[in-house]
């Protein structure tokens, strides 16, 4: 039991089923817990999933954060690793990742708590998976509390009525540049699985498995992309080639396309979120796809640019013009405009 590495999450926490995924990939044996430990300690920040790592002692930290998290398991389990060699391969690996992380989550978030239908399922099924025993009164006063707790924080991720074209638009291209890719390539980076594929699947398990309005975009258009989230659920009889990894030198263009779309949503926003932090403003506000872009500062997305920003710094020179040769175009590229 004490070699099994606790992690506590939910299944409709989309960074969760991430993790799960990539425990499973990496075989990293592990017990799952789906409602707070008496035993376990709290972490610092009420978030799932969350972590818990034993020190020299045998006392459990507890640790949020998938993405760091996934860097510190590739150095205490070795093999079979998420994270590409090729330092411009790797970048592309993050960028993607953070995408997943930062961005479609916001599809996400709105489309479970904009629309009736999806606000109905997410209010009814979500509060049963704390206990599904409760009663059916308990959960219908639970149901009316946590929807109306989500709804008003639509805000945070910038849905808005505005805001709502502009992130649909962006999840039906998404779901068509990944479908295009996938009609050649198994996974994002190519023939392995790469952090980004876990991040993205994270996000979709929601979008195309769970909430009605989203999912039948998926199922109306693209059946591949709801064949490729089941199958990503457990890749642990997967073996992967050493070199399964894409070669930077010769990307295909349907990767290209992908990081055009990132370009187009992803990147306009974290360079305004980062505007507005630093310059302490109390609103974003930028131009996406042609249409007004406004929400509040997000604090822990600077920090998710200022790590892109230090992995581009540690490149070598050739690496970063590798890269920027990739990016050239994309709109990627001005992330990491050099100063
Ligand atoms: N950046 C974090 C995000 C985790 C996160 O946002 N978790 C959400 C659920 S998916 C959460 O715990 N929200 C608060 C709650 O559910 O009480 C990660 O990558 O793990």
């Amino acid at each position: 039991m004490t070699d099994l590495l606790p992690v506590r999450g939910s299944p409709g926490s989309p960074y969760t089923r991430k993790m799960l995924a990539l425990l499973r990939y990496r075989r990293i044996p592990y017990r799952y817990m789906q409602a707070p430990q008496a035993d376990l300690p709290a972490p610092k920040v009420g978030l799932i999933p969350v972590f818990y790592f034993a020190d020299d002692t045998g006392a459990f930290d507890a640790v949020v954060d998938s993405t760091p998290i996934i860097r510190r398991l590739e150095e205490e389990y070795p093999g079979r690793s998420v994270i590409p060699k090729d330092p411009v391969t790797k970048f592309l690996d993050t960028l993607l990742e953070d995408y997943g992380d930062e961005w479609l989550t916001k599809a996400m978030f709105h489309y479970r708590w904009y629309y009736a239908d999806d606000i109905d399922m997410a209010g009814s099924i979500l509060p049963h998976y704390a206990d599904v025993t409760e009663s059916d009164d308990k959960l219908a006063t639970m149901k009316k509390a946590f929807s109306e707790r989500q709804i008003s924080r639509l805000y945070v991720v910038g849905s808005n009525d505005t805001t709502a074209p502009v992130i649909e638009n962006s999840y039906k291209r998404f779901l068509s540049c990944l479908n295009n890719h996938l009609k050649k390539y198994p996974f994002m980076l190519g023939n392995r699985p790469g952090s980004a594929d876990f991040g993205c699947f994270g996000q979709l398990t929601q979008l195309t498995q769970f909430d009605p309005t989203p999912g039948k975009v998926v199922i109306a258009q693209f059946p591949r992309v709801h064949a490729w989230v089941s199958k990503m659920e457990d890749l642990s009889g997967v073996e992967p080639a050493e070199d399964g990894f894409l070669d930077a030198g010769t990307l295909p263009s349907t990767l290209q396309d992908l990081l055009t779309e990132l370009g187009r949503t992803y990147v306009p926003v974290m360079l305004a979120n980062a505007h507005a932090l630093e310059n302490a403003l109390e609103t974003v506000t930028t131009v996406v796809d042609g249409k007004p872009w406004q929400q509040e500062p997000f604090p822990y997305q600077g920090k998710c640019l200022q790590w892109l920003r230090i992995e581009y710094a540690r490149l070598e020179e050739h690496d970063k013009n590798r890269l920027d040769g990739i990016l050239q175009g994309t709109g990627c590229e001005a992330l990491l405009a050099r100063p």
